[in-house]
């Protein structure tokens, strides 16, 4: 079996994280090298290593991430907008293999990415 992600050791708690949100699909806790004022990262419990590997199946629990991000927006009161990103492969700047969606806000984002 592949060793485990850190995100899957958060999942499992057996690595400590800031978590702002835990339902059955999805754990999200705040990044640890954070880019603005509020990062969040939105993990599902299932282990799906990147977008790239999504199945036709998963297309509600990745709705249910977006739908966790807008409610966590509104309990960080970030009022004038926020972005969320999902890195995809080594060329998408990914580094965790376990699929996750960035909610970041607090300041005045610039586009495009470098
Ligand atoms: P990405 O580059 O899209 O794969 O983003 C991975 C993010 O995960 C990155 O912003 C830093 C964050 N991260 C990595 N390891 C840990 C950790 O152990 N704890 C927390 N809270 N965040 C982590």
């Amino acid at each position: 079996m592949s060793e485990k992600t850190m995100f899957q050791k958060i999942i499992d708690r057996e690595v400590d994280a800031d978590i702002v949100h835990e339902d059955d699909r999805c754990v999200a806790f705040r990044d640890i090298n954070p880019q603005a004022p509020t990062h969040i990262l939105i993990v599902p419990r299932k282990p799906i290593p990147s977008l790239d590997d999504l199945e036709p199946e998963d297309e509600t629990l990745v709705g249910h991430l977006f739908v966790v991000a807008r409610e966590i927006a509104q309990e960080e009161g970030l009022r004038d907008g926020y972005r969320t990103v999902i890195n995809c492969g080594d060329d998408g700047g990914q580094s965790v293999y376990h699929l996750h969606l960035h909610l970041l806000g607090g300041r005045r984002l610039e586009w495009p990415p470098g």
